[in-house]
Order: structure tokens, then sequence, then C-alpha cells
């Protein structure tokens, strides 16, 4: 496997020594965010992790190696190519046997910071269950990966172009804990409640991280998701951004946009039609992710040497 892979030197001393490692992922720099507030928001995520006590580790498949942890021109090379494939897993074989420069998913990232040893990841949202799947049979390859990838992600609850009631269905089949972050609600994202109430509400970093610690020692592999409504000021309503969502869906139906290409595409028309209010709610629900992640993480790896 180590052939695979490629990790920073300084991401491979702190796994090693069991210091917090916070996973981020390239997909949301590469095809969920326009330039340059993509690079600008990959700088600032790793800068919020390094303040709250972790080091960061962006991923990405470049040069026939999932690299963890990249440098400033790998970073500038996913922000403003135009040809980053969209890595989920089944692609990531196809990117390492033909080197293509590859942005990874949630998906793709959790396989890359497994193979590395690292246990956290901070996102923005996950892919989950489209609208519409009853027709389309769209849902994202991220769920199958929560269920089987020993890896927390950190996001803030899944956006209102998924089916929200759906998605949680599917990750309570695959056995994947959902735990509000000091929410009893589940996060929609650019708001801070879908109005779904979860079972498990935390309150504490040490609370998540005690709780991952009892999953894996149990032996019970997979992932669970934390979610982490974004912060009230920064908050945009339901009532707002629905019109939006529904707009872009019809669009994308209009002009028979699907598969791997959705979610890009309903991103960037939110974008758009919100007059970049949406682009903004992401940046900043990505740097709480981050920030809380770093917590978690710490938390956890006082945790596991004390246990030592
Ligand atoms: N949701 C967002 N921003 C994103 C994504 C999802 O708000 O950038 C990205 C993530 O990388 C996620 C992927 O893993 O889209 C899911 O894509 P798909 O629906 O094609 O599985
Ligand atoms: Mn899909």
């Amino acid at each position: 496997m180590q052939k695979f892979l490629q990790i920073q030197p300084e991401v491979a001393d702190a796994i090693a020594s069991g210091k917090a490692v916070v996973a981020l992922e390239s997909t949301i720099i590469a095809h969920g965010m326009p330039f340059p507030e993509n690079i600008e928001m990959a700088k600032k995520v790793e800068e919020i992790v390094r303040e709250n006590g972790a080091v960061p580790a962006t991923i990405a498949c470049i040069g026939g190696k999932v690299c963890v942890g990249l440098n400033a021109d790998q970073l500038h090379e996913l922000a403003t190519s135009q040809n980053v494939m969209k890595l989920s897993r089944r692609d990531m074989p196809y990117a390492i046997s033909h080197k293509v420069v590859g942005a990874t998913t949630v998906a793709a990232t959790m396989i890359g910071a497994e193979m590395a040893g690292i246990k956290f990841f901070a996102t923005g949202g996950i892919g989950g269950v489209h609208r519409g799947s009853e027709i389309t049979g769209d849902i994202s390859a991220d769920l199958q990966e929560l269920g089987r990838t020993s890896v927390a992600v950190v996001s803030a609850g899944a956006k209102a172009i998924l089916d929200i009631p759906k998605t949680l269905e599917y990750l309570e089949t695959m056995g994947v804990p959902v735990i509000g972050f000091q929410s009893k609600y589940f996060g929609a994202f650019y708001s801070r409640s879908s109005g779904i109430e979860l079972e498990l509400d935390m309150h504490s970093p040490k609370d998540v991280a005690a709780f991952l610690q009892a999953k894996w020692k149990m032996g019970l592999a997979g992932g669970a998701l934390i979610s982490n409504p974004i912060p009230s000021e920064f908050e945009i309503h339901n009532s707002e951004v629905e019109p939006a969502i529904l707009s872009a869906v019809l669009e994308a139906e209009k002009n028979g946009i699907g598969g791997k290409n959705l979610t890009p595409f309903l991103l960037a028309r939110i974008k758009e039609i919100t007059d970049g209010r949406s682009l903004n709610a992401n940046l900043q629900l990505v740097y709480n992710n981050a920030k809380v992640a770093a917590l978690i993480s710490s938390e956890y790896s006082t945790l596991i040497s004390s246990e030592l």
C-alpha cells in the first residue's frame, strides 16, 4: 500500500507519534468553489486546523500517488486547472494507474485518510441521497464509505440540494452514527437546522472523542458523521435558499445534468442565484468544521495516549 501513498513528512511524523491530524478534501477546492475563493479557503482551512492544535493533511491524487498533505504548488494546481478529475472510490485506481490529477471527494478522502492512519476529517457538506433518487437512483458513494471506512467526518450536515430525510435513513441502514455537535438537529448546511432531530447530541469535543474511541475499540469499523451547524451569524435561512435550490435542481433536470457533474453544477448555480451569499456561508462553515475536527482529534489523541 505504501507504494501508492505519499505522506508529507510533517504529517507522517504527527501520525507516527499519535498527534492530532485532520484530513481535508480537495474536491471542494477543484469542483466545489470558484477561483480564487477556493485557494484562499484551502490555505485558511489548514491554518485553522493548526491554530486548534492539529496538523492538516489535504488529500488528492497526483502523479500516481495518493498524496496526504499537499504543498502550495499542488494546492494551486487543484484550484486553477480545468482538468482535475473528481474522484470517488471507483475512480481512484484510474487516477493512480494513469497518473491523472484528481481531487478527492468525501469518500475518496476517507480512503486516503484511512490508508495513512488518519481518523478525523473536516469538510463542508457530504454527498447524500439526491432529490428524485427514486427515479434517478443518485445516491452519493460518500454514504457507503461512511459505512465501511473508519474515519470520523465533521460536516455542517447535508445540503438541502439533497433529500435529507432519505440521507439520514440511508446512514442508519449503513450503521453510521450521526452526532449533533452542540445541536440536537441535523444541520442543513446553509442553515443551522434541517428540522430533523438527532438521537445523539454531544456537547464537548471530548464526549465525541470518547464515543469514537469506544466504537473503534469495540471493533465496530466504519465512520461517523458529526453534524456541526454553521455559526448563526453566517446562516442563510431555509426559506431564502430553498427557491435557489429548487430552480437549480430544475435547471439540472432540464439540461440533462447528472452523475458526478450534478453536485458541482448545483453548487455553482446556487452561488449565482444567491449573488455569492451561499459561497460566503460555505466558507464559514468549512472553517468552523476544521476547528471542531481539530479539537475532537486532539481530545482523541489524549484519550488514546492515556490508554497506553
Ligand atoms: N457538498 C458540498 N460541497 C461539495 C461537495 C458536496 O456542499 O464540494 C462535494 C464533496 O466532495 C462530496 C461530493 O464528497 O461533492 C459528493 O459528490 P457526489 O454527489 O457526486 O457523490
Ligand atoms: Mn451522484
